[in-house]
């Protein structure tokens, strides 16, 4: 029987909106995907990227099968097998390993490909059947851990306003993020509070598509935003705004950190950060007398050796103000501290303990590793400093399986690649980290080709290796109904069979949410202030501010990192890849829009066409992340020059905050 039918589902990718879509379908085929219109969210509108998921889906180089390597690591050559052929082969390798090496020589490399709670990184899939192994854990902080902990020692929790209440600021400082690029459903609502006479404050070194849509853009110099804050408080103190009543009651250590305020005057502050005095006194002015005043912080700030200290001092700008108090009011770096779904780490499957291994630290970690299994992930394109991953790689020891989409980079070192399912052929649960709701994906088509998901394939894995732990053949809607069962309050009344049934349900908080009014989720209950001489942790650029320059490389508009590298319209609209350079700059090295040059380092180099532009500051350069090396003039993408280096908290990557030269490339 022919008919139409409209299918709920959710966008998996990495951005703080999650949408809900909804996909038509005809006789068993996908024809149409749009944003939902009912959701409040995301208010009918998908994005540039995801316009084209549809496509992406059928898109002729799909992975469609098991494939083994053929060529020698990195030639992509490969020959189609079955798929007990491709779980035989695994079964044998890991069990070789474990016995030889033990577990903990796996590495389950997990990127965020997905989001879902089932297929993707929130929910830790495969935990179970790697603790059965014994292999290593996987600590995901290559995108937010800094900014995260940052936050969580100021407030007890990263999360914070709920983004809707946008609408009802008055003031609002856009800070260290591109709304308009990296998550642009909010834009809606910071219009709606312009409506109501918001006025609206880019602060980034860039002056991004959201600059030029705000009312003032500050050009900060990177890795200075603690000093602003320091400098705005200052002029907040000079007013005698602050809210004494709200710092009584809801802080601690504010003595210490009215101190430290006190040593920032406007001057100071335009000094290290580059902001001239009178901009820095007149949002002070702003920052004073506005209430509600809502920031959005959100990953930029914190991709800096002193990104985690920066996010701590901003979210102590709303205890000084007592901005909280309103819902209008706050910090909104993620609402993922919000959600409160029962992720059982199954830690009791491990026969013993084992060591962590860091996303962030692959260039090095990769040593000792005997089995790197990378799933909804692409190091070679994403993770810092991609020759030496490359090298590592390149290691016949190593036994590569990646579980993709798509013939990436990472793709063509893989022994063993298994075809992954995409959203519209797998059942998910999503959360956003930019919103309130919880959205449910059903399965709008049948795989493509021999595609299984991240939790079927983890299902047959454990059949073939004959394990006989029950909990590894949970069926999705099981590990769903698991994942609702956390009892916690914001779940009240959210049930598998109405999500599924209505595809979307705002979390159980009260709207507006004013979610610290009345205090925090910390041990005392109070915002915890940074203490004396650590507000402010200079970055690597800020510390060496000189003759070099400091490469900011962002989130591109056409990508979503990696994913959509291949899509031949969104590259094809990404054009060539540029390097903005300050006028100032490129005099001085004699350079001139169009000339192709190496952006280099000690640690490589990536090629672009300079763009002389005075959108970026003197000693700033910018080119944006998400091309797949293999695609891209040179064979690298800025990822080969960033350091793998740690910023200050949680060994979070330093993408903003890396020292390189530009050469001109020589002609051959
Ligand atoms: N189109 C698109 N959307 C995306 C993504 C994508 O790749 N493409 N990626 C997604 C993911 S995974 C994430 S985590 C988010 C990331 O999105 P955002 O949170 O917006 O993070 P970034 O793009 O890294 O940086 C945001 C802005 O911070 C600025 N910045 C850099 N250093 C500093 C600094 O020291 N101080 C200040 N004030 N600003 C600074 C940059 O110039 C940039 O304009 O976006 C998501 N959305
Ligand atoms: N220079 C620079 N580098 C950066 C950043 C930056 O700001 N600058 N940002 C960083 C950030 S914020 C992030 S989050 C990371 C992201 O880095 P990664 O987590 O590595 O994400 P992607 O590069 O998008 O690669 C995801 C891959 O997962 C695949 N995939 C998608 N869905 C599924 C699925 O359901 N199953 C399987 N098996 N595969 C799937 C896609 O095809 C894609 O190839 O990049 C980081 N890299
Ligand atoms: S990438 Fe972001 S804006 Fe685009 S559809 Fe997905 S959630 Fe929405
Ligand atoms: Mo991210």
């Amino acid at each position: 029987m022919s008919g139409e039918l409209r299918v709920l589902g959710a966008c998996p990718l990495d951005c703080p909106d999650t949408c809900s879509w909804i996909v038509t379908v005809e006789d068993g085929k996908a024809m149409k995907m749009r944003g939902n219109p009912d959701q409040p969210y995301t208010r009918g509108a998908l994005c540039v990227k995801v316009n084209r998921y549809l496509e992406h889906t059928q898109a002729p180089d799909r992975i469609l099968y098991p494939l083994r390597r053929t060529g020698p690591k990195g030639s992509g050559r490969f020959e189609r097998i079955t798929w007990d052929e491709a779980l035989d082969e695994i079964a044998t390798r890991l069990r070789g390993i474990v016995d030889e090496h033990g577990g903990e020589a796996i590495w389950p490399y997990l990127g965020t490909g997905s989001l879902g709670y089932l297929q993707g990184c929130e929910g830790v899939a495969g935990r179970r059947f790697w603790n059965v192994l014994g292999a290593a854990k996987h600590a995901m902080n290559i995108c937010s851990v800094a900014g995260s902990l940052g936050l969580a020692r100021a407030q007890g929790t990263a999360g914070g306003m709920d983004p809707e209440n946008f609408a009802q600021a008055e003031l609002i400082l856009l800070w260290g993020t591109n709304t308009l690029t990296s998550g642009h459903h909010l834009w809606k609502f910071i219009q709606d509070g312009r409506a109501n006479g918001a006025h609206v404050v880019a602060i980034d070194p860039i002056r991004t598509r959201t600059a030029d849509q705000a009312d003032e853009h500050l050009a900060i110099r990177p890795g200075t935003d603690a000093a602003l804050a320091l400098g705005l408080l200052h002029v907040v103190l000079a007013e005698n705004a602050q809210d004494e009543e709200y710092l009584a009651l809801h802080t601690e250590g504010w003595d210490d950190f009215r101190q430290e305020i006190m040593e920032w005057p406007v001057e100071r502050t335009a000094e290290v950060t580059g902001i001239p005095a009178e901009a820095v006194h007149r949002l002070g002015m702003r920052l004073a007398h506005t209430r509600p005043t809502a920031i959005r912080a959100t990953m930029g700030i914190q991709r800096h050796e002193g990104g985690g200290a920066a996010m701590r001092t901003i979210a102590s700008i709303p205890g000084v103000t007592g901005d909280w108090r309103h819902p209008g009011g706050g910090v909104a770096y993620s609402t993922s501290g919000h959600v409160h779904l029962n992720i059982d780490r199954r830690n009791d499957l491990l026969a013993k303990p084992v060591r962590t291994r860091y996303m962030t630290r692959l260039a090095s970690e990769l040593q000792d590793v005997k089995c790197l299994w990378v799933y909804a992930a692409n190091p070679l394109a994403s993770t810092s400093d991609t020759n030496r991953i490359r090298k590592g790689l390149a290691r016949d020891d190593l036994f590569t399986v990646v579980m993709e989409q798509f013939p990436t980079d990472t793709v063509d070192y893989a022994d063993i690649v298994l075809p992954a399912t995409m959203q519209t052929e797998h059942m998910d649960l999503h959360a956003g980290y930019g919103h309130m709701y919880l959205l449910w994906n059903e399965p709008a088509v049948a795989p493509a080709g021999e595609a299984l998901s991240t939790t079927e394939t983890f299902r047959r894995l454990a059949a073939h290796m004959g394990l006989t732990e029950p909990s590894l053949y949970d069926s999705d809607l099981e590990l769903a109904a698991d994942l609702l069962s956390s009892g916690h309050p914001s779940l009240e009344g959210i049930t598998l069979d109405r999500l599924r049934k209505e595809g979307w349900m705002r979390m159980s908080y009260p709207q507006p949410f004013a979610p610290f009014a009345d205090g925090f989720p910390t041990p005392s209950g109070r915002l915890r202030f940074p203490r004396r001489g650590k507000a402010y942790v200079p970055s690597l650029s800020a510390r060496t501010a000189g003759d070099r320059l400091t490469l900011i490389t962002p989130a591109a508009h056409t990508f979503l990192n990696s994913t959509f590298g291949n899509n031949p319209e969104l590259l094809r609209r990404a054009k060539d890849p540029v390097v903005l350079v300050n006028p100032a700059d490129a005099e001085s090295r004699g350079l001139s829009t169009g000339q192709r040059v190496r952006v280099v380092n000690h640690n490589g180099y990536f090629l672009a066409d300079v763009e002389v532009s005075d959108r970026v500051a003197k000693g700033v350069v910018a080119s944006p992340k998400g091309r797949w090396p293999k695609l891209t003039t040179g064979g690298a993408n800025p990822n080969a020059v960033v350091d793998e280096r740690d910023a200050d908290m949680g060994k979070g990557a330093v993408y903003h905050d890396n020292l390189v030269e530009l050469e001109l490339e020589p002609l051959v």
